[in-house]
C-alpha cells in the first residue's frame, strides 16, 4: 500500500480526524513532536478570535501500540473546542460569497445558497489533520535522518534575502522560533508585523511566500519513468492543495527565465571523502535545481517555496452578490485571520515531509522499520559499489 493520509471534518465540526495508511510498523510515534507541530500551526501574529479556543493536540484512536506504529491503519483525530456546526444560532447560514474563497464554486456545485455547507469543510481548520499527518511521517523520516525545515520568507512587500544550507538552517531555525511570524531575520520579521498591524486597521488582509527545505534525503526518491512519480510534481501537487496558495516554485523557480543555462544549472564534483553520506559524494557548489533533477531527488535539499494570498475573509467586505436575490451585496464576514502565512508555513513543512515519506516508501519498501532501514542501506552500498562489472553498466 503506497503511503497515504485522508482527512476528515468540519471547521466548527467535533474535530479534524486524519487517516494514514502505509507506515511500516515498528516506527516509534512521538506525539509531543506532532503536538508541537501542531501548536505552531495555531500560532503567528495576526490570527483571529478561533486560535484562543482552541488547543490542538492528537487523540491515537487506532495503529499505535506501547508508543509505536503496527502497521495498521492509524488514525489522528484533534478535537474541536468551538464545535457547533448544527447550532444555527451561532453557526448561521451564510448567503452573500467572499469573492476568493470556495463559498460561490462551491455553493453552486453542491446547489445551495448556503455558502456554510462549503465553508466548513473548505476552512483552513483543516490543516490540523494535514500536519498531525505530516508530523506523524516525520516520525519515520528521522529514522532515516532526513530532517525537514519551514519558515516564511516574506509577507506582504516585507521580505528576508536570508540564504538557507545544510550547515546553517539549526541556527536559523533557532532565529525562526524566537520570531512570532516565523521569520528567522528580525529586522523583517518587524516590517512583517508592521504589514499586518496595518492590514488589520484597513481591514484588509495580506498574503506572503512560504519555504521549506529538507535535509538528508538520498540520491534516488521519485522517478522520470512516468509522470505521476516525478518527486517534484508531487511536492508541488501537496503544496499547492494547501488552502490559499496560488503558486509553487522548486529551487531557483520562476527567476530561472532570466538566466543563461550555464547560469542555471549545478555543476557536479564528485568528492571521495563524503561518499558515506546519502549524496554518495556527489557535490554540487550550488543548489538552484532545489535538490530535483528529472523529478527525481538528487542528494541535494530539497527546497520548495510557495505563494499565499490574502485571506479572502474581509472585515470590510468585498463586491458580492446574495446568492437567495441575485441583489449586489458585500461579502459577509466571518471571524477570520487577517494573515496565516506563518501557519502556512508549518502546514507547508508537514505535507512536503509526508511527500518524501511516500517516495522513500516507494524505494525501500518494507513492513517494519528495520526492514526499510535494511533495505536503504543496500541501496546505498549498491551505488557506492558502483561502477558494476557487468553488462549495461560501464561503457569500455
Ligand atoms: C477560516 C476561518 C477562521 C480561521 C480558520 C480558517 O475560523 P473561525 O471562523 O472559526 O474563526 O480561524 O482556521 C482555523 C480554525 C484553524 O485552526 O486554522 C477559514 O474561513 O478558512
Amino acid at each position: 500500500m503506497r503511503l497515504q493520509y485522508h482527512t476528515a471534518g468540519e471547521s466548527h465540526g467535533p474535530g479534524v480526524i486524519a487517516t494514514i495508511q502505509g507506515l511500516p510498523a515498528r516506527i516509534p510515534v512521538d506525539a509531543d513532536f506532532i503536538n508541537a507541530e501542531l501548536a505552531r500551526r495555531q500560532g503567528g501574529y495576526g490570527r483571529g478570535g478561533r486560535q484562543r479556543i482552541e488547543h490542538d493536540t492528537i487523540e491515537i484512536l487506532s495503529g499505535v501500540r506501547k508508543g509505536r506504529s503496527i502497521g495498521s491503519p492509524i488514525t489522528l483525530i484533534v478535537r474541536n473546542n468551538d464545535s457547533r456546526l448544527d447550532d444555527d444560532a451561532r453557526t448561521p447560514p451564510l448567503h452573500r460569497p467572499r469573492p476568493g474563497h470556495a463559498d460561490l464554486a462551491g455553493s453552486v456545485k453542491w446547489l445551495t445558497t448556503d455558502c456554510r455547507e462549503t465553508l466548513e469543510r473548505a476552512s483552513a481548520r483543516e490543516t490540523a489533520g494535514r500536519v498531525a499527518a505530516g508530523a506523524l511521517s516525520r516520525c519515520f523520516l528521522r529514522e532515516l535522518n532526513i530532517e525537514v525545515f519551514g519558515f516564511v520568507r516574506s509577507i506582504h512587500a516585507a521580505r528576508t534575502n536570508i540564504q538557507v544550507t545544510e550547515h546553517n538552517w539549526k541556527q536559523i531555525r533557532e532565529a525562526r522560533d524566537a520570531s512570532d511570524v516565523y521569520c528567522p531575520d528580525e529586522a523583517a520579521s518587524e516590517l512583517m508585523r508592521a504589514a499586518i498591524r496595518q492590514a488589520k486597521i484597513d481591514k484588509d488582509t495580506v498574503g506572503g511566500l512560504i519555504e521549506a527545505h529538507i535535509f538528508g534525503v538520498p540520491i534516488g526518491l521519485g522517478s522520470c519513468m512516468d509522470w505521476r512519480d516525478k518527486l517534484d510534481a508531487r511536492l508541488a501537487y501537496a503544496a499547492m492543495s494547501i488552502q490559499a496558495i496560488k503558486g509553487v516554485e522548486i529551487g531557483m523557480g520562476m527567476s530561472v527565465t532570466e538566466r543563461f543555462g550555464s547560469q542555471v544549472h549545478d555543476p557536479i564534483h564528485f568528492d571521495p571523502n563524503t561518499i558515506n553520506t546519502p549524496r554518495l559524494g556527489y557535490q554540487r557548489p550550488s543548489n538552484n535545481a532545489g535538490g530535483l533533477e528529472g523529478g527525481m531527488s538528487n542528494g541535494m535539499p530539497i527546497v520548495v517555496r510557495a505563494a499565499m494570498k490574502p485571506i479572502s475573509t474581509l472585515l470590510r467586505g468585498l463586491p458580492s452578490v446574495n446568492l437567495n436575490t441575485h441583489q449586489p451585496e458585500d461579502s459577509q464576514y466571518e471571524r477570520s485571520d487577517v494573515c496565516a502565512v506563518s501557519a502556512a508555513s508549518v502546514v507547508l513543512e508537514n505535507v512536503v515531509a509526508f511527500e518524501i515519506a511516500a517516495a522513500a516508501l516507494e524505494k525501500f519498501g518494507g513492513d517494519s522499520l528495520n526492514e526499510t532501514k535494511r533495505n536503504y542501506e543496500a541501496f546505498l552500498d549498491a551505488a557506492r559499489a558502483l561502477p558494476l562489472e557487468g553488462p549495461g553498466t560501464t561503457i569500455a
